[in-house]
């Protein structure tokens, strides 16, 4: 007989690599994560099963010294952008990403660029990058912020909408921290400013 979803050999040692790699509380975001981004894939018609392990690798890069994060860029023979370069966590998206197919034996395509794009998001997104930065930031874990009720119903309904509310929050946040936001973040910003421009 097929083992339930949870109980599948793959899973669980996903399961049992990541609790050894990330903190307590960066464990229960990744499942908070996997859970809320296996819902949105049923809402949208996009794989559950895809959701689910994106969500689960997605921060697999987070809890990384900088050490590592240094000897893994020369590796990979990633060159940081000028916010990558400020803020180091920022790497964690990429890193992710190289790890997730190098570390974690991930082929799919779709599930590494997720993977990727989860933390500044990109212009024209695939549905399931998007349900992974949307769940990255409504998975029930996450303290609320400004409008989350909103965002959260528009995760089920309009993903477009959910990104712009999204990335005009953070990009607020980023400014009052005076922090440097990536050029990506900003074309992303952009790109879904001007997708739910007609709605308003
Ligand atoms: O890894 P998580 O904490 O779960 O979430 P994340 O990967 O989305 O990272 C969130 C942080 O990244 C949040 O504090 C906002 C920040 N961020 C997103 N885009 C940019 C950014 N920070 C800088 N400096 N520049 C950006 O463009
Ligand atoms: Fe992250
Ligand atoms: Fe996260």
């Amino acid at each position: 007989m097929e083992p339930s979803f949870l109980a599948k050999e793959e899973f669980r040692q996903y399961h049992e690599k990541l609790q050894k790699k990330l903190d307590h509380k960066r464990y229960e975001h990744t499942l908070g994560v996997a859970y809320t981004a296996a819902c949105m894939a049923m809402a949208h018609g996009e794989s559950v099963e895809k959701a689910y392990l994106a969500g689960l690798l997605h921060d697999n890069a987070k809890c990384l010294s900088e050490e590592k994060k240094k000897v893994l860029c020369k590796k990979y023979e990633l060159i940081p952008s000028a916010a990558e370069a400020a803020n180091h966590d920022l790497l964690h998206a990429k890193l992710g990403a190289y790890q997730a197919r190098d570390k974690y034996g991930v082929q799919d395509a779709e599930i590494i660029s997720a993977i990727m794009w989860h933390t500044t998001g990109r212009p024209d997104m695939t549905t399931l990058e998007k349900i992974i930065y949307i769940a990255d930031f409504i998975e029930p874990g996450r303290k609320k912020y400004y409008r989350m009720d909103e965002v959260r119903r528009h995760a089920f309904t309009d993903l477009d909408m959910a990104m712009y509310l999204i990335l005009e929050n953070t990009i607020m946040y980023l400014e009052q921290k005076g922090a440097v936001i990536d050029e990506i973040t900003k074309e992303t910003f952009a790109f879904y400013k001007s997708c739910i421009k007609d709605t308003f």
